[in-house]
């Protein structure tokens, strides 16, 4: 295994390669433990470059059986095979020349999942970011574009399938058992883009036409027999690719567009040119097994790496700095998506709490880094949710501060201009300017600066001059290795909701920039006035959640539920009602804390159950009103000298007095959005179940009795609705026949199911509480856990270090020694998914003392760990520094 060099690769360093790649030709041999690859490489050397200047590849993990310049050997001295580099010198000085590299492999062997490996007896790639020179020596990076063509050659029987990227030239029988099939992909990609699989595999086909009347084969392979579950993600497909056409203008560019499903993945899918490799996670569903969440995930999904085909494969990024150049932008155009195909308020909430649950605390711990960072150790490490999800909140900012028919038009420029090229932040913001005029250095600054904004503002009401004044301060926390901080460019959608509930949304402000409803914070503090406003008003800002900071609003509990009743923007509804709801919660930590009784607001609950009960708001929305802040929500907003045991105290007596006061109302509500036919997946559908599923929640809170999550469980046709059911079961009467009953039921029915066997593992890791140590470790001994996949690994140790505060943070910190220890198993095996699993502990420093103490003693020893990867050596240096 690669083991750490500690070496740091920065930005400014960046420079072009000295040769020129100009055609790749691979052949595979496949054989589970003795692949042959033959790799030929055409370059040319770059103008200007010294004639001495030697070809440089990176090579990872490989053995060279074979190396030829023009079909000729070349000399010992003049090529050195080393660990993570190929260097050859003496190459020609001006005119083309080819280079045939000979390596063997074992997919077999191959656990860390990257480069060619098995997955269920199926071959299969992964080369994002860096691991395609884990399969020959090549200049592996991302603006190194070439046109490649693939010859696969394998076993016949055990290999019927052999697919790559493009499109497909021909194949033919070898006569000894082996098959051979050729592929040409036209369109010039990086090496992270390669993709090769073969095996035995079933397949669901469908053709989809394109605006200019091309048609294009559309085949999704996956396990034989799990065909009819492959149906919803080609119709999610097909809805991306009409979809891409008629809101971005992107048409496809392949003959055909093929997803394999493969059950061994280190992440959600992977967007190879024409052949997307996919987590069988986000490809199979049907009522019986996946959830109204896995239905919705599979439609994100699917259409993410869709989407990818034109941001991210025509054009790519210069550097894997400029990571967030694809990713932001393919994010921000999937969440459109589903917003369109969906209810756009209900996705931006689920946005927002996912924002808050997952990028805000890296932003605010030690793993803090901007969207577009400027060092790292290990790439994969900057997989992140800032790259991610704030990347595309900052592309969504561009389109509020343009308007959509700027944001279009700056969209257009950079397709045009791009087309076909490995470019950076600057040229794609270099779009926006160019179509609006509009100088955006200072916004750009979102790239460059970690940190959550905090945003401070209060508000004053001259009723004599009928004016409102607005005073704004703005300020970003230091992060790692950026102490201070320049004032950004942060747009905040605004309304003043006034006496009557009527919407003021002003057209003129004095003292700052505001275009529509849109107010350009750009100063550290600004004070603005809205005049001819002719009643007090409540001020709603950040309607939309136009920019992600965190806004301190001085406001009373009257205008809060003001806004919850009158606000018109359901996100900022939303927003008032969890606002009220994350105050009380804080506050009755503190209560419980110092021993004193909780005090709970009735306007609270009032709130709460106004909004539940309304039935001129969809459903799915009312279920979102609902669902209190979580645990860590709670924790994040404390911020210090975190007690989980505590929140989880107040956050179920909180929910107690939400249960009791609403009992009739949650019962009626149960009743009423009984199914009333068939299952089907669509979001309105889903709503209902949500919102039915939260009544049950309260229900059973308040009757503090399993029998009616028993009953729902027996009666539940659809996964959504029995894993409510288990997991409220489990959560609250762990102990119960009941209980037991059910989570045997559901694992003989599921056994042969991995994925929902999954679902059963997640039910019992977050049971909260000290017992839950003892309960994960006896799982990880239940013949149905596997070790080496990622997918049960994560269920079971994943969603118990990121989602059972009680349970994972108890306060003797054996919990944490426990995932210090699976993580330096894991990582001897699979780096990335170890990594991963560690950045569950980077807000260590906001626990109490007792428990910090513990954690970074945890930490420590896997700081301490033999041969630690380069992905965990880098996360827990960073997690450990001050
Ligand atoms: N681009 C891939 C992620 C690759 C992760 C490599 N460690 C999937 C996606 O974001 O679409
Ligand atoms: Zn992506």
């Amino acid at each position: 295994m690669r083991t750490d060099t500690g070496e740091i690769i920065h930005l400014e360093d960046y420079r072009e390669t000295d040769f020129v790649l100009e055609r790749v030709d691979l052949t595979f041999e496949l054989d589970p433990t003795d692949t042959k690859v033959e790799a030929r490489l055409i370059f040319h050397r770059r103008a200007g470059v010294p004639a001495d200047a030697p070809l440089v590849l990176d090579g990872d993990e490989l053995t060279m059986t074979g190396l030829l310049l023009d079909q000729e050997p070349i000399a010992a001295s003049d090529y050195e095979a080393g660990a993570t580099a190929l260097i050859i010198r003496n190459l020609p000085e001006s005119v083309p020349f080819e280079i045939c590299i000979t390596t063997a492999l074992s997919p077999q062997t191959n656990t860390q999942l990257m480069g060619l490996y098995r997955t269920n007896n199926v071959y299969c790639t992964q080369c994002e970011a860096e691991g395609f020179r884990r399969i020959t020596y090549f200049p592996d990076r991302p603006d190194v574009l070439a046109v490649y063509t693939v010859n696969i050659i394998a076993d016949k029987a055990t290999a019927p399938l052999l697919l790559s990227n493009g499109n497909f030239l021909g194949g033919a029988g070898m006569g000894d058992g082996r098959h051979f099939a050729a592929w040409f992909d036209p369109h010039p990609k990086p090496s992270y883009l390669f993709a090769l699989v073969a095996g035995d595999l079933g397949v669901v086909e469908d053709t989809f036409t394109t605006a200019s009347g091309r048609e294009v084969a559309l085949k999704i392979y996956v396990e034989h027999g799990n065909e009819p579950r492959a149906t919803y993600a080609m119709d999610a497909l097909k809805r991306s690719m009409r979809w891409d056409e008629e809101v971005f203008g992107r048409e496809y560019d392949l003959d055909i567009f093929m997803i394999v499903a493969v059950s061994d993945f280190n992440m959600g899918a992977m967007e190879n040119k024409g052949l997307n490799v996919f987590n069988d996670k986000y490809v199979l569903a049907d009522p019986e097994t996946a959830t109204d969440q896995d239905y919705a995930n599979i439609e994100a999904i699917i259409a993410h790496e869709y989407f990818h085909n034109w941001t991210g494969n025509r054009i790519t990024c210069r550097d894997w700095f400029q990571l967030c150049l694809k990713e932001g932008l393919t994010v921000y155009r999937d969440h459109e998506f589903s917003a369109d195909q969906r209810s756009r308020a209900v996705k931006r909430i689920a946005e927002v709490r996912m924002l808050k649950a997952e990028q805000f605390p890296e932003d605010g711990g030690p793993l803090a880094h901007p969207v577009r960072p400027t060092r790292y150790r290990e790439i994969n490490n900057f997989y992140t949710t800032t790259v991610y999800e704030k990347g595309s909140e900052v592309t969504r900012m561009i389109a509020t501060l343009l308007g959509r028919d700027l944001f279009k038009a700056g969209m257009d420029l950079y397709f045009e201009r791009h087309d076909g090229q490995a470019v950076t932040i600057e040229d794609f913001v270099a779009c926006f300017e160019a179509v609006s005029g509009r100088d955006l250095t200072q916004f750009a600054l979102w790239y460059h600066q970690a940190g959550t904004p905090l945003v401070s503002a209060s508000g004053t009401y001259d009723a004599a001059r009928q004016r409102f004044t607005l005073a704004l301060e703005q300020m970003v926390p230091p992060t790692p290795g950026q102490p201070t901080k320049e004032p950004m460019h942060i747009p905040l959608r605004l309304a003043l909701v006034l006496e009557d509930g009527s919407i003021a949304t002003p057209s003129a402000v004095t003292g700052g920039e505001l275009t529509g409803d849109v107010l350009h914070l750009t100063e550290r503090s600004q004070t603005v006035h809205f005049d001819g406003i002719s009643s007090r008003p409540v001020i709603s800002l950040n309607r939309d959640f136009s920019a992600p900071v965190n806004l301190h609003l001085e406001r009373s509990a009257a205008e809060r539920a003001h806004l919850a009743r009158y606000e018109t923007d359901l996100f900022a509804r939303w927003q008032a009602l969890n606002d009220m709801a994350l105050l009380a919660l804080v506050e009755g930590t503190a209560s419980v804390r110092t021993g004193e009784p909780l005090t709970i607001e009735p306007a609270l609950i009032e709130a709460l159950l106004v909004a539940a009960g309304d039935e001129t708001l969809e459903p799915a929305f009312r279920a979102q009103a609902l669902a209190l802040p979580s645990e860590s929500d709670i924790a994040r907003e404390i911020g210090r000298q975190v007690d989980p045991d505590a929140i989880f105290s107040a956050r179920q007596q909180i929910m107690a007095a939400i249960a009791e006061a609403g009992r009739e109302q949650f019962a009626a509500l149960f009743e009423q959005l009984a199914p009333s036919g068939p299952f089907t997946p669509d979001a309105a559908s889903a709503g209902r179940r949500a919102l039915r599923n939260s009544a049950l929640t309260y229900l059973v809170v308040a009757e503090n009795s399993p029998a009616r999550a028993a009953k729902a469980f027996a009666a539940a046709d659809n996964m959504t609705d029995r894993i409510h059911a288990l997991t409220t079961l489990a959560h609250r009467f762990h102990d119960a026949p009941e209980t037991t009953q059910a989570l045997d039921d559901f694992k003989t029915r599921f056994a042969d199911n991995a994925l929902v066997i999954d679902k059963w593992f997640a039910a019992q890791a977050t049971i909260p509480g000290n017992g839950a140590l003892a309960r994960v470790k006896a799982l990880l001994a239940d013949p149905l856990f596997n070790p080496l996949n990622p997918n049960r690994v994560r269920s079971l140790i994943g969603t118990f270090a990121f989602s059972n505060p009680t349970g994972f943070n108890r306060p003797d910190g054996e919990a944490y020694r426990f995932l210090a220890a699976e993580i330096l198993d894991i990582d001897r095996r699979n780096p990335q998914l170890a990594a991963r699993l560690l950045t569950s502990m980077r807000s260590w420093r906001s626990l109490e003392d007792g428990r910090a103490e513990r954690a970074k003693l945890a930490l420590k020893e896997i700081a301490a760990g033999a041969k630690l990867s380069a992905d965990v050596s880098d996360i827990v240096e960073r997690t450990l520094k001050s």
